[in-house]
């Protein structure tokens, strides 16, 4: 059977690979079987487990995850989820070639999912104006497979930046946090009920 495809996108450094991490926990996955599908890894299945693969794949740097990469999860013989983790888009053209060809395959895989998760960053959206890669994002929801979720609600400006992004994209949005695991259990019900699953 074929998996459902979740994928998870959003601007640099708003938590997409925690998040992705994080999901997996929570639908009670320990070890993560990981495939990327560029070079230098393209099709080739790692397994970590969860303090190894945030290590390796959540970082404060920018634009750390290149390519894109799926955690396959199996929930039952017969349920199976693939957790697509990409590269961060942005409103600008990115002057690294290689980043542009990444973030490419983002909005193509985009095309292709059961589920978009949307990922906005509450401590970053109280300093800064709404991008205009969230507003193109949020106007996908229109196709009824998509997940608004505001992370980072742990941090200490948090509050400012969840009243920013709400005024733009409604009170649907997940409020959630990776580090503390606020709101992840209220965000897999949805995705399994979206999922039918
Ligand atoms: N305080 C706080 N920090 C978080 C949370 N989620 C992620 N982070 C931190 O934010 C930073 C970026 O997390 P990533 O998961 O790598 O973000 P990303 O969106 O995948 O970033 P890129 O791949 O670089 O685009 C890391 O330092 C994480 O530990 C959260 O809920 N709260
Ligand atoms: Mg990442």
């Amino acid at each position: 059977m074929t998996a459902k495809k979740i994928l998870l996108a959003g601007r640099t450094n708003v938590g997409k690979s925690l998040l992705a991490l994080t999901l997996t926990r929570f639908l009670g996955i320990n070890t993560l079987p990981i495939t990327w599908h560029n070079y230098p890894n393209k099709n080739q299945t790692y397994r970590f487990n969860f303090a190894i693969a945030k290590q390796k794949l959540v970082n404060a740097a920018e634009y750390h995850t290149q390519g894109l990469y799926d955690i396959n999860i199996e929930l039952s013989k017969l349920t199976k989820l693939q957790l697509v983790d990409t590269t961060a888009l942005t409103d600008e053209v990115h002057p690294k070639k290689q980043l542009r060809q990444y973030m490419a395959m983002t909005i193509e895989a985009i095309q292709d999912c059961d589920c978009l998760i949307h990922i906005y960053d509450a401590e970053y959206y109280t300093d800064h104006p709404i991008a205009d890669i969230d507003r193109s994002l949020m106007e996908l929801e229109t196709k009824g497979k998509y997940i608004s979720v505001v992370n980072k609600i742990d941090t200490l400006k948090a509050n400012v930046g969840v009243q920013r992004i709400q005024s733009l994209a409604g009170e649907n949005s997940f409020l959630c946090s990776c580090t503390t695991g606020q709101g992840i259990v209220a965000l897999r019900q949805e995705l399994l009920k979206l999922l039918k699953v």
